[in-house]
């Protein structure tokens, strides 16, 4: 049984070293909100992904806080639950939001792992010990800068490299990139910048030896995108068009992609991710875990998810120094130089917060009781 006795909500605001620019705008600083579940033997940390601004998904900070507190997390403290494989269920009579149920179904399941005192990958049924890494490089002021940062992330041992493109910072960026290193697992990811009629660049694309494209075409596509593949040679991955299990289905029939980058948040918590990667499995689908910048408790999730069978491709999971000179976790995530991570073998995440690192960064909080929602 989860029988939860509170619920706190956490805003917190975490400075990037470096900027991150995408096709869809730039973020300097993060406003994360943390998410503490506590039952009367256990708690439970998750992390909400949504961004700052609606441009990524419709989703933003303030809408997940609003969504969470209003209308989610009534429904958990309303009732005793069996498990957290129930919690996505529970959530079902809200439409979308997402990234607001996955702060909340991602906490109940690690609520559930560290009161078993088994860590949270082996409580989703997750596979492998060690991880493979990528990196994803934002857009960069100039080309130089750009081989720049690719020199040092190979260098690290990274396994893979992800840049951000935009009409206008496409072939020059890889072609740089292709030019000195030409074994490289090189990809590139476009957030929804460019129409059926850059078919003619995304064939000059081709000659790259890209390992996929990620989501060139409008983020709610899954037609455009399967007229495209069959123009190109390089794999189309999806990442905004694809909320569920389903879609996946869907996307991987008409042949709109064929590789998957799967956040948690993007599809609501590991009840689906889980579906996921049991029907990816099956379909004999790539996938790979995606990231959104996360602090460490996000990124610790995003470690467990990614020890499931089916990610086989290394993820946009790297290390917290790439992001954050502080980390809400300590020790903070590192990858090691072959460009893994050993998943953690403690209970739950496996990483421990850094409660004065996390009270120093907060801004606001508020904590939901059964009690107090009665008399609310
Ligand atoms: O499209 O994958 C994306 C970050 C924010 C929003 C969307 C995306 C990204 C990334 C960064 O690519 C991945 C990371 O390093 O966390
Ligand atoms: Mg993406």
């Amino acid at each position: 049984m989860l029988k939860l006795v509170s619920v706190e909500l956490r805003e917190i605001r975490l400075p990037l070293i470096h900027y991150f620019e995408t096709s869809f705008g730039r973020t300097t600083e993060r406003r994360i909100i943390l998410v503490r579940l506590e039952s009367d033997d256990g708690v439970g940390l998750g992390e909400c992904t949504a961004g700052e601004d609606p441009f990524y998904s419709s989703e933003t900070t303030d809408t997940a806080w609003h969504v969470m507190s209003d209308f989610l997390i009534p429904l958990l403290l309303d009732r005793a639950l069996e498990s957290a494989a129930q919690v996505s269920d529970v959530f079902g009579p809200i439409r979308g939001n997402r990234m607001a149920k996955a702060a909340l179904e991602t906490a109940a399941w690690e609520l559930e792992a560290r009161r078993a005192g088994i860590p949270l990958w082996r409580h989703i049924g997750g596979e492998r010990a060690e991880i493979a890494c990528g990196v994803s490089i934002g857009i960069q002021e100039s080309t130089e800068k750009l081989l720049e940062k690719v020199r040092k992330e190979v260098g690290d041992g990274y396994q893979r490299v992800k840049i951000k493109i935009k009409p206008g910072w496409e072939i020059e960026p890889l072609a740089a990139i292709r030019g000195e290193f030409p074994d490289l697992k090189l990809m590139a990811d476009a957030n929804s910048a460019f129409t059926l009629e850059d078919i003619p660049l995304f064939r000059r694309l081709d000659r790259f030896r890209l390992m996929m494209i990620e989501q060139p075409l409008a983020h709610d596509d899954i037609v455009d995108h399967a007229i495209l593949q069959r123009e190109i040679e390089t794999p189309v991955c999806l990442d905004e068009s694809i909320h569920h299990a389903e879609d996946a289905r869907k996307a991987f029939e008409m042949g709109s992609c064929r590789i998957i980058n799967v956040k948690l948040g993007r599809v609501g918590g590991y009840a689906d991710a889980i579906r996921m990667n049991r029907y990816c499995l099956s379909a004999g689908l790539p996938i790979w875990c995606g990231g959104m910048l996360e602090s460490g408790v996000g990124r610790a999730h995003n470690i467990a998810m990614s020890t499931l069978a089916g990610f086989v491709l290394p993820g946009d999971v790297s290390a917290s120094a790439r992001y954050y000179l502080e980390d809400t976790v300590r020790p903070p995530v590192r990858v090691t130089s072959r460009g893994t991570i050993p998943v953690p073998t403690g209970p739950g995440l496996g990483y421990e917060i850094d409660p004065e690192r996390i009270a120093r960064a907060t801004v606001r909080t508020q904590l939901f009781s059964p009690e107090r929602e009665k008399h609310a």
